[in-house]
């Protein structure tokens, strides 16, 4: 979880969202005018926006989103002025006929039952999928029109997942972050997926260079999905994606803690509170606020009110469930459906168990004003929050920042990501109809005395991590992950630094070039047989050699393959990391003998994995193993036997002379005290007075520490390196090397 103290910051910071916090409406006579609209995104920026308005040199907050109608180019402009200096709404112009499918197709049909666990209602139409593309596409035309060279652009939720990587494209020096206010789902859920969409999604999501979620679980599942599906692996939850860094981090969204604190100690709400209490009889009060939504459990707590009442009747009468649904996607036929179920439902409980003094559920199917809703959580003893799934849910929060007395009990659904900060509050399984029944039970029973400490530990954690805190701590990391970018990227071998070491080997009378074969030279293959050095790297290695400048491949390679591919090519050769050389003239030797006989023994261990995971491999070398699991169908079990085998290895080699090595999609055993390093220094001990050595993995990391100072080292890729600079691939280190043909 990401709970860095701020830091205060001035420049612009694009929000980008699917709606505005506000939407047009079209009068009768054709006018447009903006009417308010609610949500846990809106809450949350607003309660920022307002807390940073008197800052002087804060952040200047641009949101830029549609305004729910489609426009001309003549009132989007007008729009703007207005919207602007209203919480700095910024209208975009996207085309109206896309809208309604974008929304009921893709994002509402497809993302957001799959996203919620509910998979058995999400469709899979290529037609909602390409107009989810088509709209992507508009959002990213309107934001690279507005944008502005150092603008920050913090794109929000699932129906926006395409365009950081879109944004990417056009403004590649941008600094773009990404979060996901729904649940993020575990891999089995998510490959159900057309695994063409899915790659498209996550590369999408990828354009950004950090990516936020609610909980520690959702992060784990996005990178596990990253990883199945594209095969990033991540470290800490840093992804390298084509040389950059990028980062993604857990940060749970906060309220307006204080705007609903002091809204319920005002007389106003004071006054709602006192009316609505005596219309209610003065009967103890449950009460519940969502959306119209499958994913809120509303029918499951209707069915563990029920049974509450059934198991403790001596509640008759003296307790009322204020059920408040919003109305939400009233078009759709699964919402139409679910609405007539409800009424029916509370119909049926207040027949069943209601009499003509007493309405069990007061259920009220509209949106409430703001007032009205701090008075029903001021009024309520007991919030009873369902969820089956719940990206975060901030009535959980809202209820708790809403009672100064600090009475009052939340129920609230482990399904809920909430769950994860309030741990105070009565967790229930919304499947268990039993158990909401009994924490029904237990909140009206729960002594004041109880009440108290757990609200207060709740209240402190909700207002220390308040809405603001949640802006700053995601743009404060967006700022340190570009920063990184940015230090990593100064040691990119390119424009001065490289102007300085061509000028160095220039001047220089011996030099000495030590370069790592595989991923370096060439890029990775499947199999290590198939990269065959193409006619451009022979003759590139050819014309390097000179009398004052020595080549040498240096590699873990078996030393046949490296013989045949440079039989007449005249430039020095190391093989199985230094276990064999070979001079310009041709001569190979072994600098020190080395025992083999211990390969009887490892090798039916590794071939047991083989066995394992197919599509794994073994290679043999003169002195050492290799298993390979680059081409194994199972990536992730692959990886999983990987450590399993390095551990069993190194138990089973106790009493031998060697070691084990992780390389990339492979682990090596071979003699201990055989490195690039060894045959590295061996190589420099004439004393050239300009060496440069090239390679992209941990064995060359070896050689790179084992140089003098003042060598030149380059990691090819790769994250983390002792080389001093670093270049991209190949191709940009071959372009390095022409450079230093002689002229
Ligand atoms: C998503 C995720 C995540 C509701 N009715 C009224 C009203 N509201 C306000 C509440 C609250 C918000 O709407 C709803 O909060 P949720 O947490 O349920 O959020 P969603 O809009 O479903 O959206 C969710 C959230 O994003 C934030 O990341 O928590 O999991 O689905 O603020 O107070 N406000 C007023 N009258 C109402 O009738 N005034």
């Amino acid at each position: 979880m990401n709970m860095e103290a701020p830091r205060a910051r001035s420049g612009r910071l694009l929000v980008v969202s699917n709606r505005l916090p506000f939407s047009v409406q079209r009068s009768p006579n054709g006018d447009v005018e903006l009417l308010p609209s609610s949500g846990g995104l809106v809450s949350a920026l607003v309660g920022y926006l307002e807390a940073r308005k008197q800052e002087p040199g804060a952040l200047e907050l641009i949101w830029a989103g549609w305004a729910g109608a489609e426009l001309s180019a003549e009132e989007t402009n007008e729009l703007r002025k207005t919207a602007l200096e209203r919480q700095g709404g910024y209208p975009l112009r996207l085309a109206g006929a896309d809208m309604d499918r974008f929304y009921h197709g893709f994002c509402n049909g497809t993302l957001w039952p799959l996203f919620h666990y509910f998979p058995s209602y999400a469709t899979y139409e290529e037609e909602d999928w390409e107009t989810y593309r088509r709209v992507n596409q508009q959002y990213c035309d309107e934001i690279v029109e507005m944008a502005q060279p150092g603008d920050e652009i913090w794109v929000h939720d699932y129906q926006l997942l395409l365009l950081p990587a879109l944004l990417r494209q056009r403004l590649p020096d941008a600094s773009i972050g990404f979060f996901l206010h729904i649940p993020f789902p575990s891999f089995e859920v998510f490959r159900q997926l057309p695994t063409k969409w899915r790659r498209e999604l996550l590369e999408g999501v990828l354009g950004a260079d950090l990516m936020g979620f609610h909980t520690h679980d959702y992060s784990q599942h996005f990178l596990h999905s990253v990883f199945r599906t594209l095969g990033h692996e991540h470290y800490l939850g840093r992804i390298n994606v084509d040389g950059a860094i990028k980062a993604v981090e857990t940060f749970p969204i906060g309220i307006d803690f204080n705007r609903f604190w002091q809204a319920s100690t005002s007389a106003e709400v004071a006054e709602i509170r006192g009316r609505m209490a005596a219309g209610l009889g003065g009967r103890r009060v449950i009460f519940s606020v969502d959306r119209l939504d499958y994913s809120k459990g509303i029918l499951h707590r209707l069915r563990g009110f029920e049974a509450f009442l059934s198991l403790f009747p001596e509640y008759a009468r003296q307790v009322t469930f204020v059920l408040l649904v919003v109305p939400s996607r009233e078009l759709v036929t699964r919402y139409q459906r679910m609405k007539q179920e409800l009424d029916e439902l509370v119909g049926q409980i207040n027949g069943r168990y209601g009499s003509v003094d007493w309405v069990p559920i007061v259920y009220q199917y509209r949106s409430v004003p703001f007032a009205e809703l701090v008075a029903l959580y001021g009024l309520a003893d007991v919030a009873l929050i369902t969820p089956l799934r719940d990206g975060m849910n901030l009535v959980a929060k809202e209820y708790i920042a809403s009672k100064p007395e600090g009475t009052g009990v939340l129920i609230l659904s482990d399904m809920a990501g909430a769950a994860r900060e309030l741990g105070e509050a009565l967790q229930i399984n919304p499947n268990h109809t039993r158990e909401i029944a009994d924490a029904i039970h237990e909140a009206l029973t729960m002594p004041a005395a109880e009440q108290r400490p757990r609200m207060r530990a709740m209240q402190g954690r909700v207002k220390t991590y308040d809405a603001t805190r949640w802006v700053d701590s995601f743009v404060s990391t967006l700022h340190r992950t570009k920063e990184r970018q940015g230090r990593l990227a100064t040691r990119h071998l390119t424009g001065a630094p490289l102007a300085d070491v061509l000028e160095r080997h220039r001047r220089a009378a011996k030099r000495t070039l030590l370069l790592d074969y595989d991923g370096t030279l060439v890029p990775i293959a499947g199999t290590p047989a198939e990269a065959v050095p193409d006619a451009e790297l022979i003759t590139l290695l050819r014309d390097l050699q000179t009398p004052s400048q020595e080549v040498i491949v240096i590699s873990g390679r078996e030393h046949r393959s490296l013989a045949e591919w440079f039989r007449d090519v005249p430039i020095g050769l190391v093989a199985e990391h230094g276990a064999w050389q070979r001079d310009a003239q041709g001569e190979w030797t072994m600098p020190k003998p080395l025992p083999d006989h211990w390969k009887k023994q490892v090798g039916p261990l590794v071939q047991s994995y083989v066995e394992r995971v197919p599509g794994s491999s073994l290679e043999e070398k003169d002195y050492a193993l290799v298993w390979h699991y680059r081409l194994a169908l199972d990536q992730e079990l692959a990886a999983q036997r990987a450590k399993e085998l390095t551990d069993d290895i190194v138990t089973y080699t106790a009493n031998l002379d060697v070691q084990v090595l992780e390389g990339k999609k492979a682990i090596e055993v071979r003699n201990s005290g055989v490195t690039k390093g060894v045959a590295g220094n061996a190589h420099t001990a004439h004393g050239p007075d300009f060496i440069f050595a090239a390679g992209d993995d941990a064995t060359d990391e070896d050689l790179f520490r084992a140089l003098p100072r003042d060598a030149v080292t380059v990691c090819v890729g790769g994250m983390h390196s002792h080389a001093t600079y670093r270049l991209s691939d190949y191709r940009e280190l071959r372009a390095v090397l022409r450079a230093m043909l002689p002229r």
